[in-house]
């Protein structure tokens, strides 16, 4: 594989040459070419950059260095075929890079990478050379570099390590079974010593029983992408409402429940601020966190709890969330839209969240307003009874208006 990489600081990227990719590059594997952009600059000051057409803030990298080096490449060195050549530009707003994007490049014969900086590279390099190679802006995450180098870097220590027979990996590539992307993330590894600063190997892992082990992995790594990444378990949990609820959203169509993603945030601030209004009545308490929350704030409450939402074809209905913290899983954020009330769909989610909770978790605990007659009905018919020690809020403050409920795990 033929690799370019263009950039005005070439000086970041040439550890690749000397590492990894540097033995490849002797054993003719890939061949690896670091480009100063400045080269095919023509003024005393080198200019590459200039101010955006429309105003705003930053800088914009100019066409015509970017044109002449990207003529030159392809023109002086050429791939069999221009459309065997992808122009691979990083950049926040490109399509998400995955695993399946690093497989699907190992497989071409020519990458050329434009690292752009400042606010980005002028479109119509992009527009012109897409009429001659395949241009792909690809983002590596969701957070803004000063530039694409790193992303270069990243994509191509990907990439390279999927090359056949590159560093030996044959092998240990056959045994990426579940890789990022394929659903599930690894569960945790260790090796000798069995104790180390008292702390054991799990027991399972030294038994010798190897389908033992086997569910073990399996169920740590059910965990962790429960934990860590929800959007990962989208597929697998997407369970038809219907079928639990007896039928009660089919008239809004197909319901289906699954985890929470940012992109339910703005849904789920209208539809908690909608519930958490007649809590509020209820209690007489007006600034109750679900209700003066910010989409910022929800948008963090997706990412720090579990969070699941049910959704027919039109529109967010209900929601639930839930965390162990210490051995106590607690169940929170229960809301039904207030159109659906009375359907059984509140006591569904509840059991949801409740099944969800991991081995560690000894008891379970909710918490409503102390006028809030229907949930405090609900939560006691769930096995839920109320405790004495008192809720504070999260300033610190003791709440009289709020009861805590709990019930020991694998009650009612
Ligand atoms: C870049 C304009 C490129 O910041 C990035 C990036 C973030 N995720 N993936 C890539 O690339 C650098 C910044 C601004 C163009």
């Amino acid at each position: 594989m033929r690799i370019d990489v263009i950039s005005i600081f070439p000086g970041y990227l040439a550890p690749l040459e000397l590492s990894l990719l540097g033995r490849a590059a002797d054993s003719g594997l890939i061949a690896l070419r670091i480009h100063d952009l400045r080269a095919w600059t023509h003024d005393r000051h080198r200019t590459v950059d200039d101010t955006p057409y429309g105003g705003g803030a930053g800088m914009v990298m100019k066409a015509e260095p970017w044109g002449k080096a990207l003529d030159d490449l392809l023109t002086l060195d050429p791939a069999p075929d221009d459309r065997a050549t992808r122009l691979i530009v990083p950049s926040p707003a490109g399509r998400p890079f995955t695993q399946a994007d690093a497989e699907r490049l190992s497989r071409e014969s020519r990458l050329i990478f434009a690292c752009g900086r400042y606010e980005g590279i002028d479109q119509r390099v992009l527009d012109h050379f897409a009429e001659r190679v395949t241009v792909e802006e690809i983002s590596v995450g969701d957070f803004v570099l000063s530039g694409g180098e790193a992303a270069a870097l990243v994509i191509v220590e990907a990439i390279a390590r999927l090359i056949p027979g590159f560093m030996g990996n044959a092998e240990s590539l056959a045994e990426e079974s579940h890789h990022p992307g394929c659903g599930l993330l690894e569960s945790p590894v260790y090796t000798r010593p069995a104790t180390w600063r008292d702390l054991e190997v799990p027991a399972v892992l030294l038994s010798g029983n190897h389908a033992k082990v086997a569910d073990w992995r399996r169920d740590q790594a059910r965990r962790r992408t429960a934990e860590r990444r929800p959007d990962l378990l989208h597929p697998s949990q997407a369970v038809r409402v219907e079928d639990l609820v007896d039928g009660t959203l089919r008239d809004e169509g197909a319901a289906v429940v699954r985890m929470a993603t940012a992109g339910d945030a703005a849904e789920l601030l209208t539809l908690q601020r909608a519930c958490w209004v007649q809590e509020a009545q209820l209690n007489d308490a007006l600034s109750l966190p679900a209700l003066v929350e910010s989409l910022d704030d929800v948008r963090a409450g997706i990412g720090a709890w579990l969070t699941w939402v049910v959704r027919t074809d039109s529109r967010l209905v209900g929601s639930v969330r839930a965390g162990l913290r210490g051995q106590t899983w607690h169940v929170s954020r229960l809301m039904v839209a207030p159109d659906l009330h009375g359907r059984g769909i509140g006591r569904w989610l509840l059991g949801l969240a409740e099944s969800a909770a991991p081995d560690e978790a000894t008891r379970l605990e909710v918490f409503t307003g102390a006028a809030s007659a229907s949930n405090l009905r609900m939560y006691k018919r769930a096995g839920y009874r109320p405790m004495r020690e008192p809720f504070v809020d999260a300033e610190g403050r003791e709440d009289p208006g709020v009861v805590r409920l709990a019930k020991p795990r694998g009650l009612g």
